[in-house]
């Protein structure tokens, strides 16, 4: 699977972040209040393919999980390097829902509180004129070969335009000591 790809849990969907490693072991970064509703992940909304297992998540107060990849025949192409995002930076989005959008990068570091059942108070993001819908949430944040984020959450949509938040890469991938390819 791919950064930005569908990923199936519970009774929902996601999106891919990046794929990392660790040890030889494969996994991939999403977002953590995908981590928290769905403990195995599967391909298809049909749930007969599956990933793997979250192996940890943080959310609130962060918002990135780590899931494993447990099914050899799936492949978990790479091609980015984590790094730090900065405010007046083009980026690019992708996500299960809305596909490919882009846009600047607009402040670092800001604290959001999400309302709702699965809401809570997310501190560090990246804040971002991208647009995203729900099912977007755990794609990939990026700027050519830099990985950079993992969405979050926001508000607006892609048909008007939206302000969206994501969590850094960089420290996702230090709390779990993997490393993005
Ligand atoms: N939080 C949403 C999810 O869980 C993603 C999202 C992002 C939704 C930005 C809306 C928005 O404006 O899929």
């Amino acid at each position: 699977l791919s950064a930005g790809d569908a990923i199936y849990g519970g009774q929902y969907r996601c999106s891919l972040g990046f794929n990392v490693v660790k040890g030889g072991t494969y996994y991939f970064l999403t977002a953590g209040h995908c981590g928290k509703v769905a403990t195995t992940w599967y391909t298809n909304s049909s749930h007969s393919t599956l990933i793997g297992p979250t192996i940890g998540y943080s959310f609130p107060g962060n918002d990135y999980a780590l899931v494993r990849y447990d099914n050899a025949s799936l492949s978990h192409p790479g091609g980015f390097t984590a790094a730090n995002a900065f405010v007046g930076e083009t980026v690019t989005r992708k996500g299960s829902t809305t596909g490919v959008h882009s846009g600047k990068v607009t402040a670092l570091n800001v604290t959001v509180r999400y309302s709702g059942s699965g809401g809570g108070r997310v501190g560090g993001l990246i804040q971002t004129t991208v647009c995203a819908e729900p099912g977007d949430s755990g794609g990939p944040l990026y700027d050519g070969t830099k990985a950079l984020g993992i969405t979050s959450g926001g508000s607006g949509d892609c048909t008007s335009g939206g302000t969206t938040f994501f969590q850094p890469v960089t420290e996702a991938a230090s709390v779990y000591g993997v490393t993005v390819y």
